[in-house]
């Protein structure tokens, strides 16, 4: 780890000489320069900028370019930003429980949030006296691809801490389905198949445990093994899966639907940070996918919680294991369809696969480094790449504090033995810098427009607001070769991870449409109640489980008033009838602990007992209407008899 402060001083640094204020102060400039064309320059710097700089700030009313569709880590749900603006659009609850629309809470979230788990997990949460996880660790959204673009009609998201895998349905923009994954331990990297469609979901299991972990093996990690799952994106079920040698952290998939990689950072399957960083190289496992399948159909497998599973370990024809220096993390296929970049972490470097010489490492018994073209030395920390689709990458120096921008030819030929240096520029983030993303970076569309970097570290930037500080996003100009950081964008628990989808590609519906499967459930029960769900006024008693139906449309429910007796079990149905664009009611039952979002033409419900006897107010809490706060009514609950 010797000259790795060659590229990592001011030398490569627009900015140097420079403090941070300068720099916040001339990036102000910039934004309204930008944002107001040219008017009311105020030095050579604006002008420059103004000539030179993309606009990111919108006037009121203006729409953005892209949707950016964040992860929140441990906060559990995925946020919409508007990009460049950097402007918070919308959250989507997904493994976490939302006090706005209810998802934890009603039935139709929870048969989403309880239908994919396994069966012991059920037995386990329901000795905890719950029906599903509170929490989750969402780190890698990801879009669903058509020949190696995005295609807009899902996303994907994973669950690191409950070992979960989401889908999210793009026109609805709400979560429809999770899936708990079997034999795998606490899902990390995950990535579409890009090519030819999505097709297959890739997830990496990231702990490794005993393949039976029935409490019967602790200190024998020769029988402990990693978990690479295949899911069928469409069905949401998993395909198959691989067991691996040494464990799994980030993983990819190339644009020609053959293969897919995973990085690897304890090939030593240590147990504690000593013996995880032991080694000086570590790998990326490679998967066939062909060969896979293929062995899946003869049977090459072991049935496991109902999956086939492939014995992938070393040695197998179905991986092949590429040595990389100690403990890689991001792996990133680049946009011209043909390299991967594989981010060092702990080594100062990057190291590019060829797809093409992939063939030969299967075919052949070719030395599985040959598939590397290139390893240039970038900087302190290397996490993950992002590519402009002209040749160029970014990888975020996480010890550094920086982006460095570099070139793969160059960097191919530098490794061949020329004299050339793959780095462009370098600038400063604040700080520690983890993902980064440009605008269909991870597409064979890739603009080389904008790229965003999240910073785990906010440090000094903001207001203090306590010891928890939030994180920092900060929006860059890559238009020119010099970078330049335009915006700073401070974010609550953790942006983790990003993508940059062009506006055209997405396209939401603006309301429900009412053969969503989201609430068919409450469709069939009320048939089989004889209610017409839109035209709804109704309780029906069915022993001691009452259902009250009612219609929305503000500012009124269709029940002013409805009685059940104390310890039913009611579940009230609340349609909204409304059709207009952005009227959404809620349903607040005022001191039951019960709240909903009802949006135009949605059906949305929720279970609870009736504990409480004398008169509860229910409210709508979604301001709707100059007669809001009226929209209410009455439920009545009799006593039980003395
Ligand atoms: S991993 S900071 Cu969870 Cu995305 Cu690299
Ligand atoms: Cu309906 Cu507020």
């Amino acid at each position: 780890m010797k000259d790795q402060n060659e590229h990592t001083g001011n030398d490569h640094n627009e900015h140097s000489g420079l403090s941070r204020r300068d720099l916040l102060g001339g990036t102000a400039k910039t934004a309204i320069v930008a944002g107001m064309g040219a008017v009311a320059l105020s030095g050579a710097q604006s002008v420059q900028a103004a000539e030179h700089g993309q606009a990111f700030e919108l006037a009121p009313g203006e729409l953005d370019e892209y949707y950016g569709f964040w992860s929140s880590g441990q906060t559990g749900e995925v946020r919409i930003l508007g990009m460049p603006s950097m402007r918070e659009l919308m959250r989507i609850p997904v493994f976490n429980r939302c006090s706005a629309t209810g998802w934890g809470q009603t039935n139709e979230s929870k048969k989403i949030l309880t239908e994919g788990l396994l069966p012991e997990t059920k037995a386990y949460l329901a000795a905890q006296g719950k029906e599903t996880y509170d929490n989750g660790d969402l780190h890698h959204p990801h879009m669903s691809f058509t020949d190696g673009t995005y295609d807009g009609r899902y996303l994907f998201a994973n669950d690191k801490a409950n070992t979960r895998v989401a889908r999210i349905d793009c026109k609805t923009m709400k979560c429809d389905k999770i899936i708990e994954i079997p034999n795998a331990h606490d899902i990390h990297g995950l990535r579409p198949q890009k090519f030819p469609r999505t097709g297959y979901v890739f997830a990496n299991g990231e702990h490794e445990a005993p393949l039976v972990n029935d409490g019967k093996i602790l200190d024998d990690p020769s029988q402990y093994a990693c978990v690479f799952t295949a899911i069928d994106g469409d069905e949401m079920k998993v395909a198959w899966q691989v067991i691996v040698s040494g464990n799994l952290d980030n993983c990819d998939a190339d644009y020609q639907g053959k293969y897919a990689f995973s990085t690897s950072y304890n090939s030593e399957m240590g147990m504690n940070l000593a013996e995880m960083t032991e080694s000086e190289l570590d790998h990326v496992v490679i998967f066939n996918i062909k060969r896979i399948e293929e062995g899946v159909a003869a049977g090459d497998v072991q049935m496991l919680n109902g999956v086939p599973v492939i014995d992938g370990r070393k040695g197998s024809k179905y991986t092949r294991y590429v040595p990389i220096p100690n403990s890689p993390h991001g792996c990133n296929t680049a946009p011209d369809q043909k390299h991967v970049v594989i981010n060092g972490k702990l080594s100062p470097t990057c190291s590019v696969i060829d797809v093409t010489k992939v063939d030969a490492l299967f075919d052949s018994d070719a030395d599985p480094r040959s598939c590397i073209v290139a390893e240039p030395e970038l900087g302190l920390g290397p996490l993950h790449t992002a590519f402009d689709g002209k040749g160029d990458a970014y990888t975020t120096l996480f010890l550094d504090s920086q982006i460095v921008k570099w070139n793969i030819d160059k960097a191919i030929r530098a490794y061949a033995g020329e004299d050339v240096d793959p780095i462009i520029s370098k600038v400063d983030v604040h700080y520690q810098p983890g993902h980064n993303h440009t605008t269909m970076g991870e597409t064979k569309d890739a603009d080389g427009k904008w790229l965003v970097s999240l910073n785990k570290f906010s440090k000094d930037r903001f207001l203090n607001v306590g010891p928890l500080k939030p994180e920092n996003e900060q929006l860059i100009d890559i238009s020119t070769d010099e970078m330049k950081v335009v915006h700073d964008g401070p974010t609550f628990a953790e942006p983790h991870d990003v993508i940059l989808v062009k506006a055209s590609i997405v396209n939401p519906v603006n309301v429900w449409n009412r053969d969503n499967p989201m609430f068919a459930d409450a469709v069939a029960q009320a048939k089989a109640d004889g209610v017409e769900l839109e035209d709804a006024a109704d309780v029906i008693r069915d022993g001691n489980k009452v259902r009250v139906y009612m219609y929305s449309t503000a500012p009124t429910f269709s029940l002013e008033k409805f009685t059940v007796k104390q310890g039913d079990e009611v579940t009230v149905y609340v349609t909204n009838i409304d059709d207009i664009d952005d009227l959404t009611h809620g349903f607040c039952m005022s001191n039951f602990g019960v709240a909903m979002e009802v949006a135009p033409q949605a059906t949305a419900s929720v279970t609870f007992i009736a504990e409480r006897p004398g008169v509860h107010w229910f409210y709508c809490q979604w301001f709707c209407h100059a007669l809001h706060m009226e929209m209410r009514g009455r439920m009545f609950v009799e006593p039980r008899a003395a």
